[in-house]
């Protein structure tokens, strides 16, 4: 799972990226010119415990959700400025997208807009990303009209018909997250990577005191219609809380009036927004949580943990983890009935234990 921070500068990205991370690293890209730094966190689940624990698993490895951070960089020598090629090939590497946007008034640290308005950071923000996918889509039209001419083959026909038709929403204003797209269509588009067809956060940097202009059920609106999600964070505050010790942390947030730390409640987030799921597997060497999307295949888990499992994919056996719970091993799983034998378009339910046979 990996997710794209994404602001203006001084919106509080960065402060925001080292208070959900467990470590990271950094690179330069394209001689310098983007600075990208890539971390991570792992997702805690009881569940995994006790797993490991019925499984007598030597070692327990939690899923972990991947963040990366970088400088937002507009094209400015296109005419529509959009976005720049480095930094979108940033945004389509994520699963999902998250627009930091500055919410804490502070005139000592400069922005590019004399007032600070979340609502309009997050509408500018979104029209760039169609204008980036606006310009991929047209370049495509292009290339299809001139194969056309030579050409004139029926794949290409009904590819261009799509593509009009996309260009045609993101013309209204319309990210693509909101269509709804046929199996073959999905196919058909996927090599594009469209930035709007992601699933999207928006995360405001409140101040310390949690205040920010704008109202937020207005924005909440005004985002559910485009269907993004909203999430306040202090920004500033969840940093100071990353320093302290596990048992300062605790007294912290009940002090502050704060339900949880940054990490977990965007997590939480994301996975509202993109319908993540857990499965699990389980053995002597190694237990560990998985995460997959909610309907994700049997196959397609399997594709998660390797491709090899994918490819040569026989069967997926089945435990639920209340089962698993509840009759205490998988050998008593089996006698009682509810060790399932799974094809490839079984679809994985939350909780599951799944054993991959392959050949
Ligand atoms: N008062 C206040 N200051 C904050 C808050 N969050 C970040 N800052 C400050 O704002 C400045 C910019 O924060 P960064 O996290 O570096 O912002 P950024 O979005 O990563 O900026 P760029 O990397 O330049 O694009 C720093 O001085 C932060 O300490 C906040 O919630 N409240
Ligand atoms: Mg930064």
């Amino acid at each position: 799972m990996k997710v794209a921070l994404t602001g203006y500068p001084n919106s509080g990205r960065s402060t925001i990226f080292n208070t959900l991370c467990d470590s990271f690293t950094e690179s330069s890209i394209d001689k310098g010119r983007l600075k990208v730094r890539l971390g991570s966190s792992k997702i805690e689940d009881h569940r995994l415990d006790k797993v490991a624990e019925l499984f007598n698993s030597a070692k327990k490895t939690l899923s972990e959700m991947q963040f990366n951070d970088f400088e937002y960089q507009q094209d400015d020598s296109s005419q529509q400025k959009g976005l720049d090629d480095q930094m979108i090939a940033q945004l389509k590497m994520a699963d999902a997208l998250v627009y930091v946007v500055r919410g804490f008034i502070d005139e000592s640290i400069y922005y590019r807009f004399d007032k600070i308005d979340p609502l309009r950071d997050v509408e500018s923000i979104e029209s760039d990303i169609i204008i980036t996918d606006m310009s991929s889509a047209e370049k495509r039209l292009t290339r299809i009209e001139h194969d056309l001419k030579k050409k004139g083959r029926k794949e290409l026909q009904i590819e261009y018909d799509l593509i009009l038709r996309i260009n045609n929403i993101l013309n209204e204003e319309r990210p693509l997250r909101l269509e709804s797209f046929t199996d073959e269509e999905k196919k058909t588009i996927r090599g594009f990577g469209f930035l709007t067809q992601k699933n999207c956060i928006v995360l405001i940097n409140a101040d310390d005191d949690g205040n920010f202009p704008g109202d937020l059920e207005t924005i909440k609106k005004r985002c559910s219609e485009k269907g993004i999600g909203v999430l306040v964070l202090r920004g500033k505050l969840q940093a100071e809380l990353k320093e302290l010790d596990k048992e300062d942390q605790e007294i912290f947030i009940k002090e502050m009036g704060l339900e949880e730390t940054a990490v977990v409640k965007l997590i939480k987030a994301v996975y509202k927004t993109v319908g993540i799921i857990h499965f699990f597997t389980g053995g002597d060497t190694e237990a560990r949580s998985w995460t997959t999307k909610k309907g994700a295949t049997a196959y397609d888990a399997a594709g998660a943990i390797h491709t090899d499992f994918q490819t040569r994919f026989i069967r997926a056996e089945v435990i639920k983890y209340d089962d698993l719970v509840k009759y205490g091993s998988e050998k008593a799983c089996k006698d009682a009935g509810v060790y399932r034998s799974e094809k490839r378009e079984y679809i994985v339910q939350d909780g599951d234990i799944i054993f991959f046979r392959h050949n």
